[in-house]
């Protein structure tokens, strides 16, 4: 492996707590910089910020955008053996043109043909899909066809092999979550491709997985010979009607008097392992809220950042100093220590809860593994 070295470039600067800019201050630096050497007293300010200052920036994304690139590269973009997958990524705009959300997180919209195979392949980034339109595709998990339709979250765990398979006759898109800018830093990363072709089994087209059927039983945990695997959800997708009912279910508590949402007008719940309690995946969070009309939640900072897609609604949304007004479909990122507040108005696109349903995604689990983590509520 070749290895470029990179010039250690140090200035002198004339500071109260610094010594005067002499000759000999600077040969002094002339020669850190020839041993590739950098004192503290140049750098703290940047290495030790008084709190997060992110290098990534609030942005947003149309849905619409996207959904048109998407279809186009479905038009001339073959999916195949090699490129893997037609996911297209959000880069944010101050992290230097890379493929990355977030610091740690990585977005795409990810589009299949009607007929078309993304082939079977794992990876050690986890991952999960979120489909905010559409139906018609099957993701294959270690053999386990999948559906995928409006509203479900599918983990997909590390290590495990993977595959998707359009079986209609439209296209459909969806969103993919990955940890692989935050795998990039800890350069601990595998991949595999696997077999070219899937079983005559694993193509057909169940409306439930085997993993949804032993292990999708609220509150019930399977007293089942196959152990859950260590750590990562064995369940495969957590559907819309369960999610949706849940947070109905909080709402109409909170209405009756009897609490159950997070602050007035807002519930919450977040996906979780249904072995363990747990997150689902080891390095990455997701959670589905709902605002109801008029609502606004109040400001939270956090440590780590998270991505958010507008499932159903219409409202704004301010990310420190910036505030859009999102609909269906819309992507946005919330970098790390920046506030953020939602608030639920009447919209361009129609909202099946008659609210703003925000999914997110966020790095928390990191963060709280290695205790950095810390929330601050409200303007402060
Ligand atoms: C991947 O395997 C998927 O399986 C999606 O759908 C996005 C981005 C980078 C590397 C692998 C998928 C991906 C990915």
């Amino acid at each position: 492996m070749s290895t470029t070295r990179t010039p250690v470039r140090l200035q002198a600067v004339s500071a109260p707590d610094q010594p005067d800019v002499t000759p000999a201050l600077h040969e002094l630096y002339r020669g850190f910089e020839q041993e590739l050497l950098v004192p503290l007293w140049t750098e703290i300010g940047d290495l030790m910020p008084a709190h997060p200052r992110s290098r990534a920036v609030p942005h947003l994304w149309h849905w619409d955008s996207l959904l048109k690139l998407a279809a186009r590269a479905g038009e001339l973009v073959p999916v195949g053996r090699g490129g893997e997958r037609r996911a297209i990524a959000l880069a944010n705009p101050s992290l230097g043109g890379r493929p990355f959300a977030t610091p740690t997180l990585w977005a795409a919209i990810q589009y299949l043909m009607p007929g078309e195979d993304a082939p079977e392949h794992r990876h050690t980034q986890h991952a999960f899909r979120f489909v905010v339109e559409g139906s018609g595709v099957w993701t294959v998990v270690d053999g386990d066809p999948v559906p995928m339709n409006r509203g479900d979250f599918l983990p997909q765990a590390g290590w495990n092999w993977h595959a998707h398979h359009n079986a209609t006759t439209e296209p459909m898109a969806w969103l993919d979550g990955l940890d692989i800018p935050f795998q990039y830093v800890t350069e601990a990363q595998f991949f595999e491709y696997g077999r070219d072709e899937l079983s005559a089994a694993e193509r057909t087209t169940p409306r439930r997985s085997r993993s949804e059927r032993l292990w999708g039983h609220p509150g019930l945990r399977p007293l089942t010979a196959t152990p859950a695997p260590a750590g990562d959800s064995p369940l495969l997708a957590y559907k819309w009607e369960f999610t949706d009912a849940a947070l109905a279910d909080q709402l109409a508590l909170e209405a009756e008097g009897h609490g159950g949402t997070v602050e007035p007008g807002h519930a919450a719940v977040r996906f979780t392992n249904p072995a363990t309690g747990g997150d689902v995946l080891s390095t990455i969070r997701a959670e589905m809220h709902r605002i109801t009309r008029g609502a606004e939640t109040a400001p939270v900072r956090e440590t780590g950042s998270s991505v958010y897609q507008v499932f159903n609604g219409s409202g704004t949304v301010t990310v420190g100093d910036t505030t859009w007004s999102v609909t269906r479909g819309d992507l946005f990122v919330v970098p790390s220590w920046e506030s953020f507040s939602a608030r639920s108005e009447a919209g361009a696109t129609d909202s099946d809860s008659g609210g703003l349903d925000l999914f997110r995604f966020c790095d928390a689990p990191v963060f709280e593994a290695l205790r950095l983590n810390r929330t601050r509520r409200g303007d402060a």
